[in-house]
């Protein structure tokens, strides 16, 4: 088992939004996460914030549509955008995804950091290539999250990070992570941590 040295962001749901209109008023740094579906998003949410509850894990790939905000209890927020890329939701919902999802990283002003769950054994997807150009060319902090590393033996696991920080904008961060073992968490947090302003302890 990995150790924190890093204390998890300990959390709460806030509220859910459907447009950037409905999301709460953009007076704290959020920190917001995406991923195509299955990837492990809410598992990586989890373990972020030590919460194994805090957001739904394995329930029907792409039904979660809506964008969930957290407080986190030190500061700022944690928000769990729409997963992408899963084939049975219908084109009309995948064109829902694109309004709610685009509008919040184009004109949320809070947003300080995007991180970007992928699935380590399968990293760099088309949807995965589209966020970090899209990052790139913003400008915007990126940390992407190799999930399921536990997955991958030590040199396979270095090959997709490799493969992962080739194609990263300059700025951004790799780290080979996982959800279930607490791989990499503890270096996770402390992005997350320096983006919100926080210490490293509670
Ligand atoms: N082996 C392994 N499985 C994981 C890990 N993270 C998530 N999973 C599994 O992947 C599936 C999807 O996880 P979930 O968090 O619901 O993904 P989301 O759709 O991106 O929110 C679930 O069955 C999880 O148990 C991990 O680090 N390692
Ligand atoms: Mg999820």
């Amino acid at each position: 088992m990995a150790e924190y040295r890093t204390a998890p962001l300990v959390s709460e749901y806030l509220t859910s939004a459907d447009t950037l209109e409905r999301c709460p008023a953009d007076d704290e740094p959020e920190v917001a996460f995406v991923g195509r579906s299955n990837s492990g998003k809410s598992s990586t949410l989890n373990r972020l914030t030590g919460n194994k509850r805090l957001a739904r894990v394995g329930k029907t790939p792409g039904r979660t549509q809506l964008l969930n905000f957290f407080t986190v209890q030190a500061g700022g927020r944690l928000v769990d955008l729409p997963g992408y890329g899963y084939a049975r939701v219908p084109q009309y919902r995948r064109e829902a995804w694109g309004r709610s999802v685009d509008d919040y990283l184009h004109n949320r002003l809070n947003l300080v950091l995007l991180v970007h769950v992928m699935d380590a054994r399968r990293p760099l997807e088309r949807f995965d290539r589209d966020m970090l150009r899209w990052c790139g060319e913003r400008e915007k902090p990126l940390l992407a999250l190799l999930n399921k590393a536990d997955k991958l033996n030590r040199s396979k696991g270095a090959d997709a990070l490799r493969a992962v920080q080739r194609a990263l904008p300059p700025e951004a961060t790799a780290i080979l992570f996982s959800a279930q073992t607490g791989l990499g968490a503890d270096e996770a947090l402390q992005v997350l941590r320096a983006s919100l302003r926080l210490s490293a302890s509670p």
